[in-house]
């Protein structure tokens, strides 16, 4: 069975290539040292411009915590990279327009991809004197990378193949889906049309899960990361828990493992299996969504694949309902109340079905992963985000209407104020030099979290949104050195704020900088 701990184990420092030759019992024909990645920009919304690439892991030959470059070249991380931010740059920019290409060395980890903001990797050392990355988790609000609009995909590239992943074990943020040719040509991750919203309002319409959502739809957050950061209950599956502990009192759980049967029964407050499975305490909540803790799964061949049956069995609530495990109708996958309809939610908006909604969403071949013992090459596509930022929200505009000042303006017919009167047609613009501003006060302290920029022809290439409670004290929640002009929607993590403003410290053009529209958007 392929689990996702095959990919986690390049986390640990280990060459990969030992678990993962040893699957399946396909040859194991000759790959090549590198494959043709070709990134495609499907967005519908962001400019090559606005997006990095990042490829970081384990050098399969030397064990070492790596990144690529953007011409291929795989590197060895240390300090050094930091830089005095204390934060390592590792992105590789897109083309500057149409598909980009990029070509991948032997190693095994994640390619990330960030939009509007580069994503702030460190360096450090780790407790054995070697130097270590520190990845993004978008899960932590204190992350440097919380507000930055990101996503990954899982690869392990070797000898034996490419074996690959878009993973949701984490977050979803970014549709993506991966394209694999070779001895085959197979594809996941592509979500249904409008997949992305869906998921968002899936996820969202559910109380307990809503908390999930981070933002202005920036990210959805699994929920075991959601019980850490104290956004979902830690007991939720306490009931289902003691449901299933009570049913298998008085009945016999099977488990099929190939052509074995464990046969279980809860005795002790234990669930003991037949032919030498080791006995499992109740989970917790979190051992559920994590796969680990009480359902742990040893590396062992007997208890590891009973406890992956029971971690897939749970997540999809199957387990009370069906004493004879696994099922593989998925059809009849979380279909309970209690049940982890994150990971349900996604399933439901991908093409194929397949998503990697916890870390056994493999258990029954359900998982976004994909492999060819032989491949020629892999193309990622960012696939488009839906209605969700090509047009303005119909709701939480705070910023209409409202007092505005600017630092200078270019002449009495371009106010500050035109840049919040909602009309298109006039516009707020400054005098020519750098720095320049414009602010608008929300008129009290409000929760905002998004802001869209309609430039006229004299944008920003280098500005920063900043958000204050006093207009005289000011904290940046955006800033970029590549604006690209035209409307730029940007998202960020929530921030009370009652003044907002735009800093420009670069332009475009020899003339000032000029909005049609400046809104902040919020509760
Ligand atoms: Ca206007």
């Amino acid at each position: 069975m392929v689990t996702r701990r095959s990919f986690l184990q390049w986390t640990a420092a280990a060459a990969v290539g030992g678990p993962l030759l040893a699957l399946g019992g396909r040859s194991m024909a000759s790959a090549a040292t590198r494959l043709p990645i070709t990134v495609v920009n499907n967005t519908g919304l962001y400019p090559n411009s606005a997006i990095w690439m990042y490829i970081v892991g384990t050098n399969s030959a030397t064990g070492q915590q790596s990144y690529v470059r953007a011409d291929g070249t795989l590197v060895a991380v240390s300090p050094s990279l930091n830089g005095p931010d204390g934060y390592a740059d590792l992105s590789i920019p897109l083309a500057s327009s149409g598909n980009s290409g990029i070509s991948l060395p032997n190693m095994s980890g994640r390619i990330y991809f960030s939009i509007n903001q580069k994503l702030k990797f460190r360096v450090v050392t780790d407790g054995n004197g070697r130097s270590a990355l520190q990845y993004p988790a978008g899960w932590v609000s204190s992350d440097p990378s919380y507000s930055v609009l990101h996503d990954c995909m899982e690869f392990t590239f070797a000898d034996s193949g490419m074996y690959c992943n878009t993973t949701m074990v984490d977050m979803f943020s970014i549709p993506m889906a991966i394209n694999l040719v070779g001895s085959r040509n197979q594809t996941t991750g592509t979500l249904k049309a409008g997949g992305r919203d869906a998921i968002f309002a899936g996820v969202s319409a559910l109380p307990a899960f809503k908390p999930l959502v981070l933002g202005n739809n920036l990210r959805v957050i699994a929920p075991g990361h959601g019980i850490e950061a104290g956004l979902f209950s830690s007991t939720y599956y306490d009931q289902y828990v003691t449901d299933v502990w009570n049913t298998y009192t008085g009945t016999d759980l099977r488990v099929k493992i190939n052509t074995t049967t464990h046969t279980g029964r809860v005795s002790g407050g234990q669930l003991r299996f037949s032919g030498g499975v080791a006995p499992f305490n109740k989970p917790t909540t979190k051992d559920i969504f994590y796969c680990n803790g009480a359902l742990g799964a040893p590396n062992d061949g007997l208890t590891g694949p009973v406890a992956a049956q029971l971690g897939a069995a749970f997540n999809r609530s199957t387990l009370r309902t069906h004493p004879d495990q696994p099922v593989t109708d998925p059809s009849a996958y979380y279909q309970e109340t209690i049940s982890n309809h994150y990971s349900r939610v996604i399933h439901q908006n991908t093409v194929d079905g397949k998503a990697y909604g916890f870390p056994f969403d493999d258990v029954g071949d359900f998982a976004s992963y994909i492999q060819d013992n032989a491949p020629t090459g892999m193309t990622l596509t960012l696939t488009p985000f839906g209605s969700g930022g090509t047009t303005p929200p119909t709701s939480g505009l705070l910023s209409g209407g409202r007092p505005a000042a600017a630092s200078t303006t270019e002449n009495t017919t371009t106010a500050a104020s035109n840049a919040f009167d909602g009309n298109t047609g006039t516009r707020w613009s400054s005098a020519f030099a750098d720095p320049q501003w414009l602010s608008v006060d929300l008129g009290s302290a409000r929760s905002v979290n998004r802001v869209r920029l309609n430039w006229e022809a004299a944008y920003a290439t280098a500005y920063s949104i900043q958000t204050s409670a006093n207009n005289s004290t000011w904290s940046t929640v955006y800033s970029t050195t590549t604006g690209h002009g035209g409307i730029e929607d940007l998202t960020f993590a929530t921030t009370s704020a009652r003044y907002v403003r735009v800093l420009g410290t670069a332009r475009a053009t020899a003339y000032g900088y000029s909005l049609w529209e400046f809104e902040v958007y919020g509760t």
